[in-house]
């Protein structure tokens, strides 16, 4: 957004790679619903600060219309300047370092509009742009049928440098406008799907300040360096509607898995019986016996497997393994609860790998009932 540059670099391009697998978990939203999220910081001034904007931008010309924040440009005379608009960022609130940066968007898309959904370094403050780094998500100007995906940052011999790549759209449709972003790669999307990629692995071509975190930034310029000087001014006022802005950051998603223990697939010299809890219990372990169970664990890792067990007199270790008896993932042991149908829960940590398989509980040894038994995370 600031400053653009309108040749990309010759970075390469590699395109079509198959999406890894990624467990998203949002941690940031704003949705617009009703107010405008306290995490914003609206800009105040004009000009756009080197692009030679020609609107002033005012908190005032930033609403909320049917769950839309909506950023209107008006010919409108504030401030010296002919024009007014809105720019808004989460500097000093919100701040994050790699993650899904996504936001449903619809343009108006009119002749000296140049709407914005970038980052920028947190740096900026300090060491300023463009060695602060700048992500732009997504950018169009005029009534173009085109957005354009960006990266600007400061190359080895201090000039600016950059790197973007463009794809067609219907931009006064509602879009969601994405970038990922991870140690080794920025890549944007449209409606999910990828049309640009840059490599930043180790801070390949001087590109460290991808390393650090960036905020948010909606705007929509009027005229400037890009867009350029012909504002259509009969069709403003122009609106620019954000349905919502979501960072999501890869993670664990939850995983809670409970299998009753009669849902066994296989066992030896065990039984089943009602259960004061409801439905049956196995009961009858004695040493050695063992259960197994079919379980899809979605992502291997560490996990707390829980056992629902009665014991009249105690004494029992459960030993989690793979079916067949190898690998052994741990043991837990059984207290004294004083009834068969007296139930507590004991539980384990224990590292499982991914995917479909079958788990077994041997009793190392026995003299407990079991009602069910989850894995979480
Ligand atoms: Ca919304
Ligand atoms: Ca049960």
């Amino acid at each position: 957004m600031k400053f653009r540059h309108l040749l990309a670099s010759a970075a390469a391009l590699i395109l079509g790679q198959a999406a890894q697998a990624q467990s998203w978990q949002l941690v940031w939203s704003d949705e617009f619903n009703g107010s405008i999220g306290p995490d914003w910081v609206f800009e105040t001034g004009g000009g756009g600060w080197g692009n030679n904007e020609l609107e002033y931008y005012r908190k005032e010309n930033a609403t909320i219309e049917n769950g839309n924040l909506v950023i209107t440009a008006k010919r409108e005379d504030y401030g010296g300047y002919h024009y007014t608009s809105a720019r808004m960022k989460t500097q000093g609130t919100r701040s994050w370092k790699y993650g899904r940066m996504e936001a449903r968007i619809k343009l108006p898309a009119v002749q000296g509009t140049w709407p914005g959904w970038w980052m920028l370094g947190n740096s900026i403050s300090s060491v300023g742009w463009p060695a602060s780094g700048e992500t732009d998500i997504m950018e169009q100007i005029n009534t173009a049928g085109t957005v354009y995906g960006s990266v600007h940052w400061q190359a080895a011999n201090g000039s600016q440098a950059d790197y973007s790549n463009s794809i067609g759209t219907t931009p006064t449709d509602y879009h969601v406008y994405a970038v990922e972003w991870d140690q080794d790669y920025i890549k944007w999307f449209v409606d999910g799907t990828q049309y640009n990629q840059f490599q930043i692995t180790n801070g390949a071509g001087n590109t460290q300040a991808f390393q650090n975190p960036f905020f948010l930034l909606l705007n929509m310029a009027v005229g400037g360096n890009w867009p350029g000087f012909t504002i259509n001014d009969a069709a403003l006022p122009a609106k620019m509607y954000v349905d919502y802005v979501r960072v999501y950051q890869k993670g664990a998603a939850p995983v809670s898995i409970q299998i009753e223990a009669e849902n066994w697939a296989a066992m030896s010299g065990v039984q089943t019986e009602a259960c004061s809890e409801g439905g049956l219990d196995v009961g009858w372990i004695d040493t050695n016996d063992w259960i197994v169970w079919n379980v899809n664990i979605p992502v291997a890792g560490t996990y707390t497997v829980s056992y629902r067990v009665a014991s009249l007199n105690g004494g029992g270790v459960i030993q989690l393994e793979k079916a067949g008896g190898s690998p052994v993932y741990g043991s837990v042991s059984v207290p004294r609860t004083g009834g068969w149908q007296t139930w507590t829960t004991v539980s384990h940590q224990v590292t499982l790998p991914a995917g479909q398989q079958q788990i077994a509980v041997k009793a190392l040894a026995g003299g407990y009932n079991i009602n069910w038994l989850k894995i979480t995370n």
